[in-house]
């Protein structure tokens, strides 16, 4: 019988935070394997140390190796094939996730893969274990002679068709190590965001039903390595351990998602829990005043807004669909009901002025005034992925994109977020963009929260950087982010 093996390999920075995941992606391909009683096993080298060791001692006996990519892991997903036909010749490797969805061609090229799944994995993943003829797959590529096949990609798949997660496909350490469980309640989105890997790939919208959610909460609710050490269980008031619906959009069938939070509450599975949720959606009918208290209710700590951008203009250009009053409104409700409102935003598109990128910041500036609960994220640098209309202009306006996998891996290979925007021929000014985040996340709030964030400093020098922030912040003066560039010298560790 086949062995599989799913590796997420290590990215490319340490970051101590990232026990708060977990790769979802390969949790429910290993899921819909194991369902099929094929033997299949995770190893996660973003989560467990001693991760090469394991795949050089597990691939021996192993018939295909799958790998998930996105493009900052390519580095690190290049040395592991490596590795895996080093240690066993015969052994398949498969790379799936983002960056080969992008890329089908440039990586199915490569000498040292033998597929590359586009696409989601669970089913296709079956019919290559299952030894189906490669023609017949949907959704793969690979090399023939001097060709690239690529065929017909796959159908998407219907979740409640889907088996519910397997948590014993999951190492122990990882899970016991876990912040954030994640159940994954729907899949794709029906918004048309021109920046969004959803929108791109036209990942529609499509769900479990209720009754298999709350199957799944109360499956969760059982496990003892949900409970935190010296804590008690998430769903009797402890605190250290949190629910994430790790959906694109949970709030899309608002019938549905009132039948799964009456069942939380009813059926006693209140626990802390979080999602994502767009700015419009709180309003009348949808999520009113009366939900939204439910939504308390049943646990909801913190719902997360993509807000963008603060300029109207570059809000139509992206087809966000949602205006800065519906982020501003949004805040308003959620801390009405002690909720925390997290925003996420993005600078730097091509086109975009200044003066645009000012608006934003004073969009910032009002949701942090409503209140401390308020949580802003970035603005982080807009990264292109191909596909998307964004990405036409950038390569319009000069962007060289890396022409083989083994360069995307060497142009990423020391960036943390994807692509060193300082190449971005659109930027005029690309320091000031990558400094926003800094001037932000220590200038807009409080001085004392600036301090209580992870970067780890002397802490001397963080309160001179944080005074800096503070005073640049009240006088809205971004310019020349020497003191951006210096203190980015002396961070030792984020
Ligand atoms: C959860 C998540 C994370 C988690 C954990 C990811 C992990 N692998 O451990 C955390 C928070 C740690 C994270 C970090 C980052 N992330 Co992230 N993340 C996501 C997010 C929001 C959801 C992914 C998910 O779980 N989806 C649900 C599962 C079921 O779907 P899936 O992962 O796509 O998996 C399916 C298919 O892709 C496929 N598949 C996936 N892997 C494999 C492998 C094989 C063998 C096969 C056959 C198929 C297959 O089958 C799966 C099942 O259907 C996505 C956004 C998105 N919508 O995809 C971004 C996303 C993947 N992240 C992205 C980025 C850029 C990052 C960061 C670089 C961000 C940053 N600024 O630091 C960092 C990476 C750290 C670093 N420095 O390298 C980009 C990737 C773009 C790209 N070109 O690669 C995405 C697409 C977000 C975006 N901006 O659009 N991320
Ligand atoms: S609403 Fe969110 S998930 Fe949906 S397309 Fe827009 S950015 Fe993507």
């Amino acid at each position: 019988m086949s062995k599989v093996l799913l590796i997420n390999p290590a990215f490319n920075i340490n970051k101590e935070n990232y026990d708060s995941s977990i790769s979802v992606g390969l949790l429910s391909i290993a899921t819909y394997l194991d369902f099929y009683n094929i033997k299949v096993e995770i190893i996660d080298g973003v989560r467990q140390k001693n991760y090469l060791d394991l795949v050089k001692e597990k691939v021996k006996d192993c018939d295909y190796v799958g790998i998930s990519v996105m493009t900052t892991q390519i580095p690190e997903a290049l040395e592991l094939s490596r590795l895996v036909k080093e240690n066993n010749s015969d052994c398949q490797v498969i790379w799936g996730g983002p960056h080969p969805s992008f890329f089908i061609k440039q990586t199915a090229s490569h000498f040292l893969i033998d597929m590359v799944c586009y696409g989601e994995g669970e089913l296709t993943m079956l019919d290559i274990v299952n030894g189906k003829s490669l023609n017949d797959i949907k959704g793969i590529a690979y090399q023939s002679g001097d060709e690239v096949i690529i065929n017909q990609p796959r159908e998407l798949h219907d979740p409640a068709q889907m088996p519910l997660f397997n948590w014993e496909l999951v190492p122990k350490e990882i899970l016991e190590n876990l912040h954030l469980i994640p159940s994954l309640t729907s899949r794709g989105c029906p918004h048309r965001c021109t920046f969004c890997i959803n929108a791109i790939l036209k990942n529609h919208w499509r769900t479990r039903t209720a009754e298999q959610v709350l199957e799944d909460i109360r499956i969760i609710k059982n496990k003892e390595y949900f409970s935190a050490k010296g804590e008690t269980s998430p769903f009797q008031g402890g605190k250290a351990k949190k629910l994430r619906f790790w959906d694109e959009n949970f709030f899309v069938d608002i019938k549905r998602a009132k039948q799964i939070i009456n069942g939380m509450i009813e059926e006693d599975l209140i626990t802390p829990w979080e999602t994502t949720v767009r700015a419009n959606y709180l309003r009348e009918g949808i999520i009113d005043e009366e939900f939204i208290k439910k939504l308390k209710e049943s646990g909801c700590y913190l719902l997360s807004f993509g807000a963008e951008s603060g300029c109207p203009r570059i809000l139509k250009k992206i087809k966000k669909d949602i205006m800065p009053e519906d982020v501003i409104n949004s805040a308003k409700m959620c801390l009405k009901y002690g909720i925390i409102p997290q925003y996420s935003f993005m600078a730097g598109l091509p086109g975009e002025t200044r003066s645009e990128v000012m608006e934003t910041l004073e969009l910032i500036d009002e949701l942090v005034k409503l209140g401390d609960q308020v949580q802003i994220l970035g603005p982080q640098a807009f990264r292109p992925y191909p596909g998307s209309e964004l990405y036409k202009e950038c390569l319009a306006v000069g962007w060289q994109e890396p022409e083989s996998l083994d360069q995307w891996g060497e142009t990423v290979k020391d960036e943390l977020n994807y692509l060193d925007i300082s190449k971005f021929p659109w930027l005029d000014n690309p320091g000031f963009i990558e400094s926003l985040e800094a001037y932000v996340r220590f200038g807009a709030h409080s001085i004392e929260s600036a301090m209580g964030s992870t970067i780890k400093v002397n802490k001397l020098l963080k309160l001179f950087f944080v005074l800096l922030c503070q005073l640049r912040w009240k006088m809205k003066c971004f310019w020349l982010p020497w003191d951006y560039k210096l203190a980015k010298r002396f961070v030792t560790k984020t």
